[in-house]
């Protein structure tokens, strides 16, 4: 994940009116059937989360979005995750661009299973052990997707001025079979993905692709499936408008055997 790169040396982020916009509105309202083989099971029964999804596709990006929190849950959840998260300071509060650090214009914090580090953008993020409600939503996501995750990596946005640039989540110590996950939580707020093909620069075989704008709902959940982040970036643009705080966990398997401990 290089979005700290990218927030140092981003691009303006025009709105076209090419974006294709997903409001969490369009959700249809259907429910799914429950699986009978859940019927038995207490423990699934309390996590039980039946939701239904909206297939977002293009070109090599293969999404999946859905309200997975009713409002009272998500702000629930959203005002226990401001007391629980300890976020980092100093000199993990920095990355690295071309040798310089700088701010990341946004808060972090990772937390996982034990020993698990996060690296990028020249920096090293050790993850602190689950808390009790970062164990909890990892659990919906989990029976919701029917995928495990052994870290996430949470961004903490203060307002519509903190932002994260473009980029690929695309490190090699995360588990290509594996979907990240994120859960967006408080203000909502723009998502965009734009083609590798498609980016400004110099590139000489640029492409017009379309740019897919997406909409993160209080309590959603988008799943990025593979090869999305092979050949999308994507970014949450400064939105000057917005003046409430946002949380977004991104929950991803790290293969532990590229783990350094
Ligand atoms: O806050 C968001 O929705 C995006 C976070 C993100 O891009 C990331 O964790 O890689």
């Amino acid at each position: 994940m290089n979005g700290g790169v990218a927030t140092c040396v981003e691009e303006n982020q025009t709105e076209t009116e090419d974006l294709v916009m997903l409001h969490a509105k369009q959700i249809c309202e259907a429910a799914f059937e429950q699986d009978d083989d859940d019927d038995d099971d207490d423990v699934e029964e309390e996590f039980a989360h039946p939701i239904p999804w909206q297939k977002i596709e293009a070109e090599g990006l293969d999404c999946d979005y859905s309200l997975l929190f009713s409002k009272q849950e998500a702000d629930r959840l959203f005002n226990q995750l401001e007391v629980e998260v300890e976020y980092f300071t100093g000199d993990e509060a920095q990355v690295q661009v071309y040798g310089k650090l700088y701010n990341v214009p946004r808060q972090q914090a990772t937390y996982g299973d034990e020993g698990l580090m996060y690296s990028f953008s020249g920096v090293h993020l050790l993850a602190r052990l689950w808390t009790p409600t970062l164990e909890y939503i990892r659990d919906v996501v989990t029976n919701a997707t029917g995928q495990t995750f052994n870290f996430v990596l949470i961004n903490r946005y203060k307002d519509g001025n903190d932002h994260i640039g473009e980029h690929r989540d695309d490190e090699r110590e995360l588990d290509p079979t594996c979907p990240i996950a994120s859960v967006s939580l408080g203000a909502s707020r723009d998502f965009i993905f734009r083609h590798k093909d498609a980016r400004s620069g110099s590139n000489p075989n640029k492409r017009q692709i379309k740019p897919v704008k997406l909409e993160l709902a209080h309590g959603s959940l988008l799943l990025m499936n593979a090869p999305t982040n092979r050949h999308w970036y994507h970014s949450l643009p400064v939105r000057k408008k917005v003046k409430t705080p946002r949380i977004n966990l991104t929950f991803r398997r790290i293969i532990k055997t590229r783990v350094k401990k």
